[in-house]
């Protein structure tokens, strides 16, 4: 797994990325810390609770719209660079040059004219340009922040668009062919942008809201409950964040709107309206799988990674935390039978395994040592043992272990020096 097989590199004039190389400038603030981090592609990893649930969304959009050929509506997009020009991730979004958002503090930047993208919004522009009506868009996405349980410098994001033709629009409502998307001369209100018609803005909240409430459904079960939270985004109008009901507490898991027109008009699509939404995939896993800590998404532990590899995408899955209690660790020493050939490590890890089951974390050797005179050789292994969701005694510990003393000797022709 890990990183680039071509090595990100922070040179003295310039930084080379993915088989690119970017001048730097005084504009440049970007960590090798970071680069190490892109390019891993979390939500393409199989089996990676990102991808899970990334395949869970995809899954649900492909099978629940599908176009007049039953065709999926919704192509999906997770492979496209990390790496985007600064007019990508804030110009195309007709965010201002002088938004706070655009601050050197808040991300991370290769040069003045390039920079990691901190959105999946960033891509909407070209991809409603190269004639696409419906989409869904995975990645990794980047902003300075602190480490801690909820916030990471890497997190992932899926963006959704949805555009609509007044004929797609229309036809569902009866008397439709009388109504049009847009108004001449209006104005904007809270409700909606001056060239949209109230009745069309109406239908694209309202298939929006049905989108996403049909989506956490579908994710988090009927019971789940979802509240809608005016905001603001210069991207979209009116603007609204999805929160979600998590132990008794409202999180904020998504942030959408109507898109603003004039971004359409841009992507050569201005004869249509759209929406677009951004969730946050570590949010949705997070609460989906009890992942208590935004780290372990980063975690290549086999106790974290295992967890999640079901046979069916849609098995419920709730994490077991493995760090919480504590280790036992215990040495076994033995000499290996004189004819070396008849052990082998392996037999030894899978002996533990059989014997000690999930109450072993970790074998190591930890020592292989031969006699000056006799020839004889040994070795000492480390066993930590630790149950996954309590803590174990020492006695029963003990007991495990004494178990594992003696069918080595029975089972592998070795001899004690315990
Ligand atoms: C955006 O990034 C907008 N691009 C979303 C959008 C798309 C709006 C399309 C309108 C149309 P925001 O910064 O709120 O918005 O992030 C969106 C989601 O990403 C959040 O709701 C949250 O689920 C997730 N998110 C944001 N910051 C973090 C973080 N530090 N750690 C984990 N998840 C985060
Ligand atoms: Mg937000």
């Amino acid at each position: 797994t890990g990183g680039s097989t071509l090595q990100p590199v922070i040179g003295q004039d310039s930084i080379e990325l993915l088989g690119h190389s970017y001048p730097r400038d005084d504009f440049t603030n970007i960590t090798p810390k970071i680069l190490a981090k892109v390019g891993f592609h979390l939500q393409n990893q199989p089996y990676h609770p990102l991808w899970l649930i990334k395949e869970r969304i995809k899954a649900h959009f492909y099978s629940s719209y599908v176009g007049r050929w039953g065709n999926p509506l919704f192509s999906v997009h997770d492979n496209l660079s990390p790496v985007v020009t600064v007019e990508q991730n804030f110009d195309s979004l007709l965010i201002p040059p002088d938004h706070p958002c655009r601050k050197r503090g808040d991300n991370y930047y290769l040069n003045r004219t390039t920079m990691l993208r901190a959105h999946t919004s960033a891509h909407q522009r070209e991809l409603v340009r190269s004639g696409l009506d419906a989409f869904l868009l995975a990645g990794d996405v980047y902003r300075r922040d602190e480490i801690n349980a909820s916030h990471y410098p890497v997190f992932h994001q899926m963006e959704g668009v949805r555009l609509f033709s007044d004929l797609e629009l229309f036809s569902r409502v009866r008397g439709g062919d009388e109504l049009s998307l847009f108004e001449r001369g209006g104005r904007r209100t809270a409700q909606k942008q001056e060239s949209h018609s109230l009745e069309a803005v109406k239908l694209v909240e309202f298939d929006l809201k049905t989108t996403l409430t049909r989506l956490v459904t579908h994710l988090f079960g009927p019971d789940v409950e979802v509240r809608w939270v005016d905001c603001y985004f210069p991207f979209t109008h009116p603007s609204f964040e999805m929160e979600v009901r998590f132990q008794g507490d409202w999180m904020e898991v998504l942030g959408c709107g109507v898109m603003e027109q004039e971004l359409l008009l841009s992507a050569g699509a201005g004869n249509k309206l759209g929406w677009a939404f951004g969730l946050g995939l570590e949010r949705l896993a997070m609460i989906l799988y009890s992942i208590p800590d935004i780290r372990l998404f980063w975690s290549r532990d086999e106790r974290f990674l295992k967890q999640f590899r079901v046979d069916d995408i849609q098995t419920p899955i709730c994490f077991q935390p493995f760090s919480k209690y504590p280790p036992f660790h215990n040495d076994i020493s033995f000499w290996l039978p004189d004819a070396a050939d008849r052990f082998t490590e392996n037999d030894f890890y899978d002996l533990v395994r059989s014997v000690g089951g999930d109450l072993v974390e970790k074998v190591t050797l930890v020592d292989d040592f031969t006699h000056p005179r006799t020839g004889r050789r040994s070795h000492c292994y480390r066993i930590v043992y630790r149950h996954m969701e309590r803590t174990l005694t020492q006695q029963e510990v003990r007991q495990v272990h004494q178990q594992i003393e003696r069918s080595v000797e029975a089972e592998l022709g070795v001899q004690g020096r315990f």
